[in-house]
């Protein structure tokens, strides 16, 4: 099964490199003990290093499952599959801090949140994991009455966090613990564990998982998680402006044949999830639909290898260009039969910061009104980089007298040095 690429020193790669007993692979990074990047016939990709046996002869290494490979095979782990320094680091600084304060769709949801369930918020205890600058916390205790506020941050900032805490006359109530959630000791479980985990198209940072870790440890039984529940959506889409930006331009630029760089273009471009698109309303080619639901009281860390269906009946003729994701979230209410509230970040609620993610199909394809377009998407994390996931979308496109051919793209974005670089991309499957 061919995957994704990730490394600019080959120029096709997969995530996964397939190979056979008695191939010799060259092996460039020693990522971690159990996987390895190495090259075969100008493929490269992660291999299990179990699978592998140095050759005496030189520095190739060959498959020799028959022999014992436990020597040797886990130097070189300096590298942090979390890259936590950087990932920490850039939370560090107030660029990210601001962007996310000035979300306002966003704060204003969680604001929200505490506003409706003061009542029952009263004596309880929190846990607000990733607080930031503690803007949560605050709410808690300046909306509710609180027992007690745990605001967990790891990042430098919150050295911050404290001093905005007594600045508001919360220290009473709000305490600041710095340190990796998954290391700390609290003084007790708590009632409610609220955080704002959710990255780019739902997962990508994967802070969700050290948001289920700290529910195993932290939360008491009965207790609250918000968000709740959570949902990524899918739609297909035009996206004519951006197709034309970065393909048209070839066509004629300053009166010149450059067409040449057309296939170059589309594989630069098209082949990694483009963040921060801006999906207008009239591009959705049909209504779009939730493919995967988290349930956060019981999801667990195992099941973030996941799948999702999809089948939707285009409503108005238009130009396929691609797939476009974002992702919803709600919070149950504390209250029997009280409402639960929502943040959504799609093309029909207020703007985020996370805007959509566009995943560009090769080419476009013109589709009838009453075609359907079906099939699966799958979101597969990077066995090395614990940050990362590669999402892979099949679909097929039919109308009522015949059935389509199925067709597959992998997109993967991999980021190794520094937070929010893109560094990586694709293949197609065919
Ligand atoms: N422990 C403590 N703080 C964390 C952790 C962790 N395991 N993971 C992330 N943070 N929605 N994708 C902090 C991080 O430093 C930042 O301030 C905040 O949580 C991220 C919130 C927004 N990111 C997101």
């Amino acid at each position: 099964m061919c995957m994704s690429v990730s490394d600019p020193s080959c120029s096709l790669q997969y995530v996964y490199l397939s190979f056979r007993a008695g191939d010799r692979l060259l092996v460039h990074t020693k990522t971690s003990a159990d996987w390895w990047w190495a090259e075969l016939g100008g493929l490269c990709g992660y291999v299990p290093s179990s699978y592998l046996k140095q050759d005496v002869e030189d520095s190739y290494l060959k498959q020799g499952v028959e022999e014992d490979t436990s020597e040797d095979t886990s130097e070189d782990t300096s590298e942090d599959p979390w890259q936590d320094e950087e990932y920490f680091g850039s939370y560090g600084t107030l660029r990210l801090q601001l962007e996310m304060l000035s979300d306002r769709a966003r704060t204003e949801a969680y604001r929200q949140v505490i506003l409706a369930n003061s009542a029952p918020l009263r004596g309880k205890v929190v846990m607000d994991l990733g607080c930031g600058t503690g803007v949560i916390s605050l709410f808690c205790a300046r909306l509710a009455q609180p027992k007690a506020v745990y605001a967990v941050e790891a990042s430098s900032i919150a050295e911050h966090t404290e001093t905005l805490v007594r600045q508001n006359g919360c220290e009473e109530v709000v305490t600041v613990f710095q340190g990796r959630a998954e290391e700390l000791e609290l003084p007790g479980r708590v009632d409610i564990l609220i955080s704002e985990w959710m990255g780019n198209c739902l997962l990508f940072e994967f802070m969700v998982e050290s948001v289920l870790q700290a529910r195993d440890r932290w939360l008491r039984e009965g207790g609250m998680m918000w968000p709740s529940g959570a949902s990524l959506c899918l739609v297909p889409c035009q996206a004519l402006d951006y197709y034309t930006e970065r393909m048209g331009f070839w066509e004629q630029p300053y009166g010149l044949d450059f067409t040449a760089l057309q296939s170059l273009a589309q594989s630069e471009f098209f082949s990694r999830p483009r963040f921060s698109h801006l999906l207008q309303p009239e591009d959705c080619l049909a209504t779009p639909c939730d493919v995967i639901t988290l349930d956060m009281l019981t999801l667990h860390v195992t099941d973030l290898e996941l799948r999702g269906q999809f089948t939707f009946i285009v409503e108005k003729a238009g130009t396929f260009h691609g797939f476009t994701s974002w992702f919803r979230v709600q919070f149950q209410s504390l209250e029997r039969d009280k409402t639960t509230l929502e943040l959504d970040t799609g093309p029909y609620s207020e703007p985020t910061h996370w805007k959509q993610t566009l995943f560009m199909l090769d080419g476009p394809i013109s589709l009838l009104g009453g075609e359907t377009v079906s099939g699966i998407i799958l979101l597969h994390r990077n066995p090395v980089w614990r940050r990362h996931m590669t999402v892979t979308i099949q679909w097929s496109i039919s109308s009522t007298e015949e059935t389509g051919n199925c067709k597959s793209k992998v997109w993967t974005h991999l980021l190794i040095q520094g937070f929010f670089i893109i560094l990586t991309i694709f293949y197609i499957v065919e």
